[in-house]
């Protein structure tokens, strides 16, 4: 099954915001392709007797070392969008990451950041003067970040969409980071040696306490095991640079 199949029976909102994050990267970028671990392109498994799609989109580009789209199905009861997109540690431009997850007709959560990538959690200055321009619309169902979650920026939305309307409000808000960040990130000057350092740790604080999404986590043990839960959270979902 190739992924527009799949794509198209998902909730609408999960279809919009994969078309909108493709169509922002082939705009600004110029990509090419990145290669995941073997086998972990498109991968199938059973959840409580439903099964478990999930299909990799995986690019890279100049200023990104990875850029992961990834779309994952259970039966018909959880719909979900992953992506990440993976600065060079050369850059020092924050981490793009959002999450959608649905069942039933519903989205209950909906998260989108720009995430700075040193310890003290501020972003480059015309990120910060871009994303200060934006209206952040008044969701009616806003949700609180776990504890793990210290590293998401003031920017960051995280909702349970309650309308359609709402929908397109997050899905115009992620284009607005996408379009900021594409642009932001391509004026961007590489960094000294030392500057990278900092980047790398910024990184790799990112992905381990992302690691520690537990709901994410239980999916996935469920779905195909624990020791292949721990791999794809570590080298597919939320790997370091080499
Ligand atoms: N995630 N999510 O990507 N997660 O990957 N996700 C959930 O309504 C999966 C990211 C984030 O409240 C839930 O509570 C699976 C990125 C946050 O404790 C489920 C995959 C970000 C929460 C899944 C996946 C991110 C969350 C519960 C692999 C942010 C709330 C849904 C395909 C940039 C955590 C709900 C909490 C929730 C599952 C954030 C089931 C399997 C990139 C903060």
């Amino acid at each position: 099954m190739s992924s527009i199949s799949l794509r198209e029976q998902q909730h609408p909102l999960i279809c919009q915001l994969a078309n909108c994050i493709e169509s922002v990267w082939h705009k600004h970028l110029d990509l090419s392709p990145y290669h995941l671990p073997a086998e972990l392109g498109y991968v199938e498994g059973k959840l409580e007797g439903e099964k478990l799609v999930i299909e990799n989109r995986c690019y890279q580009s100049k200023q990104f070392r990875k850029m992961h789209l990834e779309l994952a199905r259970v039966g018909n009861m959880l719909d979900i969008l992953h992506c990440v997109m993976f600065p060079h540690p050369e850059y020092n431009i924050p981490m793009f990451g959002s999450d959608l997850v649905g069942g039933r007709g519903q989205i209950s959560a909906a998260i989108a950041d720009l995430s700075p990538v040193n310890l003290q959690r501020i972003l480059p200055e015309g990120y910060n003067t871009q994303l200060s321009k934006l209206t952040v619309p008044n969701f009616s169902q806003p949700r609180e970040l776990p504890e793990w979650g210290n590293i998401f920026s003031d920017f960051c939305i995280f909702v349970r969409p309650s309308s359609v309307e709402e929908e397109t409000w997050f899905l115009n808000h992620v284009e607005s980071f996408l379009e900021i960040h594409c642009s932001q990130a391509i004026a961007s000057q590489p960094i000294t040696e030392l500057e990278m350092q900092e980047v790398i740790a910024g990184q790799k604080n990112y992905c381990t306490k992302q690691q520690q999404n537990d709901k994410t986590r239980r999916v996935l043990e469920k779905a195909f095991g624990v020791d292949w839960a721990e791999n794809y959270m570590t080298k597919v979902l939320f790997d370091l640079p080499a």
